[in-house]
């Protein structure tokens, strides 16, 4: 048995075949894993559990069939933060905190999405925190789906317009930020999505090997990380 770590899907009409991968999965290898992990940016926007886009009802409902003998987990990404617990029951699936520690076959791994290491991004930094804010939230959540949907191409337009901008250093996580994320949560593992820049970084840590394994996009193909008691690897699903 296995643990499968996926993220940064972004699932969207815009890219239907990827939405299919994604069923395939969950009916497929996804049945056979110890649990699946979904660290962030499964969807490419969450507008709140009241207005689930109509795309997303298959994934969904096939999230809801695996979750009854797979156990699911699933991260807060940089667009999908406003899933709550009606996502929870709609899904059957476990939300989790923006930064966890679980025993990987005897490694403790820290998981997260991986945006709050790119520190040397702050104007996302501070953008992130208004919108994580519940005040704002809260006040979002009032706003009728209209207009939910507007601000979020609004905030689309302006952060693609940010990003062809950025220095592409800048979007990266910060090495200091990593050792510091790492050492306060006592790991030597780690494994993020979000910089859609897959890799496994090996390292020093505390005069310890470390590693950071960075998960793929679902831009163009299906990604997932393997992890049993004999180590890991990351296959493509087309
Ligand atoms: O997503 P990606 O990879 O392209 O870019 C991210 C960062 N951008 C974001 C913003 C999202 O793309 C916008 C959509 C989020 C929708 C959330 C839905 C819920 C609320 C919507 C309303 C219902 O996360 C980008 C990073 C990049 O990753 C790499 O890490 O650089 O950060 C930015 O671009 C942020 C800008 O630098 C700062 C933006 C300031 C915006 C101020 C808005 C003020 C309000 C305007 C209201 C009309
Ligand atoms: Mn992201």
């Amino acid at each position: 048995m296995a643990s499968l770590f996926i993220s940064d899907l972004h699932l969207s009409q815009e890219r239907p075949d990827i939405t299919q991968i994604f069923l395939r999965f969950l009916q497929g290898p996804a049945q056979q894993a110890e649990a699946l992990y979904i660290l962030g940016d499964l969807f490419e926007v969450w507008l709140g559990d009241d207005m689930v886009l109509p795309d997303y009802q298959q994934a969904i409902s096939e999230l809801k069939t695996l979750s009854n003998t797979v156990p699911v987990f699933i991260m807060y990404g940089n667009r999908d933060f406003l899933m709550r617990s009606r996502f929870e029951e709609m899904t059957g699936c476990t939300l989790l905190a923006d930064e966890l520690v679980i025993d990987l076959y005897g490694t403790p791994t820290l998981i997260m999405h991986g945006d709050t290491l790119c520190t040397d991004d702050v104007a996302y930094q501070n953008f992130r925190n208004m919108v994580r804010d519940p005040a704002w939230q809260a006040e979002l959540l009032n706003k009728s789906p209209e207009e939910r949907l507007a601000l979020a191409r609004k905030l689309r337009e302006i952060s693609k317009t940010e990003t062809s901008d950025k220095d592409a250093a800048i979007m990266d996580v910060n090495q200091t930020t990593v050792e510091q994320t790492m050492s306060r949560h006592k790991v030597q593992q780690l494994i993020h999505g979000h910089t859609h820049r897959p890799a496994v970084h090996e390292f020093s840590l505390a005069g310890q090997p470390a590693r950071r394994i960075v998960l793929a996009d679902w831009y163009h193909n299906g990604s997932l990380l393997r992890v049993d008691e004999n180590g890991f690897a990351t296959e493509q699903l087309a």
